[in-house]
């Protein structure tokens, strides 16, 4: 019997959002003059207002990061978003629309050659944008595609200057509770913090996230600054980053220090090493029914794997 096996990570073509789709809208938009102004934006009400870095948008797209399935559009992943300073539930876009992305500074401090607070928009300057089609593995076992812009990582540490003892980097989102009322729960270890080492985050794939579809960053997504280590599980995807620290010990993450029985430092993707309370194997692509195998390092082991060797002994994978 011949009978056709579809790859895991295959969308049928009827579930699939084209590529086409997100990037057609946004050659429109600029044919109309409208890149720039952040005045219509594809994925509906997710207005910037007058970004003061939206001419820097959009950046040429690095080829070399591949994606195996096309990006969501925005109004899927904009709509179904990780950012507990605004809720527990998924929906919290409109809540985080409360969030002042301007002014917004970024302090760089502990183990570097000169501690320093840098307004975003000097280290926009700082910095070569380029856009990355990368993936997302949440935890909880969904993942998307999404058209990140940003700069790799390694250029933060170029700029910032760490010394050599720092062996860590610790980053930090704001602490303010009149506007993010998941602040004024008090259970939780606020302000969200997360980190890795400091060879990660030299690693080409480590990447600072300032915009996504072309634009600058809608604030549910983390703006004006995030992280992204697409290997690791979502949850060390710091949003909207007020601090970056340089230190010798290892940071405690937020849920971590919140269960640390169930989230680790390393957390990177690994479909044999169930959570705790579910399993790792398979995961949902966000807004399709598609329940894909999970791979090892999210599929990113020929950039990564090199990071782990000699540290087997580590619980790298929670
Ligand atoms: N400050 C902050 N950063 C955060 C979170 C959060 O709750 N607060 N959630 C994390 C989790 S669990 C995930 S999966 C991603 C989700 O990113 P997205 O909403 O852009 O998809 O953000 C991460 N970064
Ligand atoms: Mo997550």
């Amino acid at each position: 019997m011949n009978v056709i096996h579809r790859r895991g990570w295959e969308i049928p073509e009827r579930e699939a959002t084209p590529e086409e789709l997100v990037f057609n809208r946004r050659a429109l938009m600029k044919g109309a003059g409208l890149i720039g102004a952040g005045a219509m934006l594809p994925g509906g009400a997710l207005a910037q207002g007058a970004d003061p870095s939206a001419g820097l948008y959009p950046a040429p797209r690095n080829e070399r990061y591949r994606l195996d399935r096309p990006p969501h559009t925005e109004d899927v992943t904009g709509k179904y978003n990780n950012f507990y300073e605004f809720g527990s539930t998924k929906f919290i876009w409109d809540a985080a629309q409360k969030l002042q992305t301007r002014p917004w500074t970024i302090k760089f401090d502990g183990l570097v050659e000169k501690p320093r607070e840098v307004d975003i928009d000097t280290l926009l300057k700082a910095v070569k944008l380029e856009e990355r089609l990368y993936r997302l593995r949440c935890v909880e076992a969904w993942s998307m595609t999404i058209p990140w812009t940003g700069f790799p990582m390694k250029q933060l540490l170029d700029f910032a200057k760490p010394l050599s003892g720092a062996k860590y980097v610790r980053m930090e989102t704001f602490l303010e509770p009149k506007i993010a009322p998941g602040q004024r729960q008090t259970w939780f270890p606020w302000p969200f913090v997360d980190g890795c080492t400091i060879e990660e985050a030299a690693n080409e794939l480590a990447f600072m996230v300032t915009g996504a579809y072309g634009k600058p960053l809608a604030k549910q997504f983390g703006a004006p600054l995030r992280v992204h280590m697409p290997w690791k599980y979502g949850f060390k995807a710091v949003k909207s980053i007020t601090r970056v620290s340089f230190v010798a010990e290892r940071p405690k993450g937020f849920w971590e220090a919140l269960q640390p029985a169930e989230y680790g430092f390393w957390a990177n993707v690994n479909p044999a090493v169930d959570h705790p309370r579910w399993s790792q194997a398979t995961e949902e692509v966000l807004g399709t029914r598609d329940r894909i195998p999970t791979v090892l390092f999210n599929g990113y082991g020929e950039f990564v794997a090199d990071l782990y060797k000699g540290l087997e002994k580590e619980k790298l994978w929670m």
